[in-house]
């Protein structure tokens, strides 16, 4: 299989270093990036990788002309949400309709384009608790072991079924625990809980997740935050497998050293997710009639942290 993946931030690092060190005659692996800057740099100096307190440097080809790749089996998307529109009309080169895109933004505002692919690529969304932390451009170490899901949104034909099964036990290979869900909207919504009791917090306070458990006031108010979610997701209709606010404070836990990627976007100053994070309760909340002022509060806290960029930059 010809894998690409969009996006050297901390998981599409992570997803590329893992897959080039298990990579194969028969796979080959890509990373592509729209800064052309960018990608000359990482090309010369290599894809720094941590883990299990092994570094090393990888020679990952790596491109920002998606045009002399040419159409790949496998798009793994690791852009921002924010970022996925524009990021996609630069990847049509690589698309065929048989190319399996794996969608793995947080949040769920990305669903929309399982009813836009237009017959470039067959959407496949991902959900993953891989730590991962960018340590600088290019080095990406990482910071705990995960669960990957991968699943269709649609019926889809025995074709994409089978290359969808092939791609998990690559994955699996490549020492990413991996399984195809047939249930993923539950998944990402699972996933989405989490991200709402623990990424804006974090932002907020500048803590690593397992801090933020330290607190019984920031504890109560990742609680808070996650029953509104989880009251918007029953209005929604969304099968909720197991409590929400146990599996965020278990997730808080098991990824205590980890710097969200909110945080890491906010010491940054890049735009964070919480458009699609708290955003997506927020707005969901508003079209079942739930109310979110937790949710709204922080998005707004957030809103402000933003803003303070430009203060910082001029
Ligand atoms: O997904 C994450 C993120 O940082 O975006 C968690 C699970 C909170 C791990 O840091």
């Amino acid at each position: 299989m010809k894998i690409g993946i969009i996006g050297p931030g901390a998981l599409g690092c992570l997803l590329a270093a893992r897959l080039f060190l298990a990579a194969s005659e028969q796979n080959k692996i890509v990373l592509i990036d729209h800064n052309p800057d960018r990608a000359a740099m990482l090309n010369n100096q290599g894809i720094v990788f941590e883990a299990d307190g092994v570094k090393q440097k990888l020679a990952i080809p790596l491109s920002s002309n998606p045009s002399e790749i040419g159409p790949i089996d496998v798009l793994f998307s690791c852009v921002k949400s924010h970022d996925l529109e524009k990021s996609l009309t630069f990847a049509t080169p690589l698309l065929s309709s048989a190319t399996l895109l794996i969608f793995l933004q947080n949040g769920i505002g990305h669903l929309q384009y399982n009813k836009r692919a237009n017959g470039q690529g067959i959407p496949v969304f991902a959900t993953s608790s891989e730590g991962a932390t960018l340590l600088a451009p290019g080095h990406t170490k990482h910071a705990g072991k995960g669960q990957t899901y991968l699943g269709f949104l649609s019926q889809q034909q025995q074709t994409a079924e089978k290359s969808l099964q092939q791609l998990a036990a690559i994955l699996q290979q490549a020492n990413i625990t991996c399984s195809v869900s047939s249930d993923i909207l539950s998944r990402l919504w699972a996933k989405l809980f989490v991200n709402v009791g623990i990424n804006a917090l974090t932002a907020i306070h500048n803590l690593p997740n397992g801090q933020l458990l330290k607190s019984s006031a920031i504890k109560e108010t990742m609680k808070q935050l996650v029953r509104e979610a989880e009251q918007v997701a029953i209005a929604s209709g969304i099968t909720i497998r197991e409590d929400p606010v146990a599996a965020t404070l278990a997730v808080c836990e098991h990824t205590a050293k980890n710097i969200s990627s909110m945080l890491q976007d906010v010491r940054r100053h890049r735009p964070t997710e919480i458009d699609a994070i708290n955003g997506a309760i927020s707005v969901h909340g508003h079209k079942n009639n739930i109310a979110t002022p937790l949710n709204d509060k922080t998005i707004a806290q957030i809103k402000t942290i933003e803003k303070t960029y430009h203060e910082y930059t001029t």
